[in-house]
């Protein structure tokens, strides 16, 4: 069965076909102190690849995520990774994130053919969304950028 950790996943190599790629990285500015470590994690994974031209757009919530992945993605941007962390609270809040995140970001990258990062952390506290910034159970922004890069092998 194939090893879907983090590390074995991330150490296999990556070849671009070229690095002129527009890339944009969309992160949600609600839990900011968690979604900045996303952000920078996915810059330095993109940068590491050799990629440069790269626009960056904070949204307010994660909500926002499906607008500005779909505003990018109709200006002729390659690939659109997505940033957020939505923490259950005590009413529905939540689900209705989540649930709208995730089928918009799906139609986003069925409507306009380019991929589409769901690099939405959904934690039921702040100590797991930590774990997964950079934490013990990996960097989710990291994560989402490899995962871009790696579609983007047969762009
Ligand atoms: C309103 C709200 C709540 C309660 N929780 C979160 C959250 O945990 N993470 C997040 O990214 N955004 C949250 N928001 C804001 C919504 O995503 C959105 O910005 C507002 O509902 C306005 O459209």
């Amino acid at each position: 069965m194939a090893d879907y950790s983090s590390q074995t996943f991330l150490n296999e190599e990556i070849r671009l076909p070229h690095t002129n790629f527009k890339i944009g990285v969309v992160t949600a500015l609600w839990n900011s102190e968690i979604t900045s470590k996303l952000k920078q994690g996915a810059l330095d994974t993109l940068q590491k690849a050799g990629i440069t031209n790269i626009t960056v757009w904070d949204v307010p919530g994660s909500y926002e995520l499906i607008y500005g992945a779909n505003k990018l993605a109709s200006e002729g941007f390659d690939a659109v990774i997505c940033l957020g962390v939505v923490i259950q609270g005590e009413t529905r809040h939540f689900d209705f994130i989540c649930d709208a995140v995730a089928n918009g970001i799906a139609n986003v990258t069925i409507q306009h053919n380019i991929p589409v990062a769901f690099g939405l952390l959904t934690t039921e506290n702040q100590q797991q969304a930590v774990e997964r910034s950079g934490g013990k159970h990996g960097h989710k922004g990291e994560e989402a950028a490899w995962t871009i890069l790696k579609l983007l092998e047969r762009a």
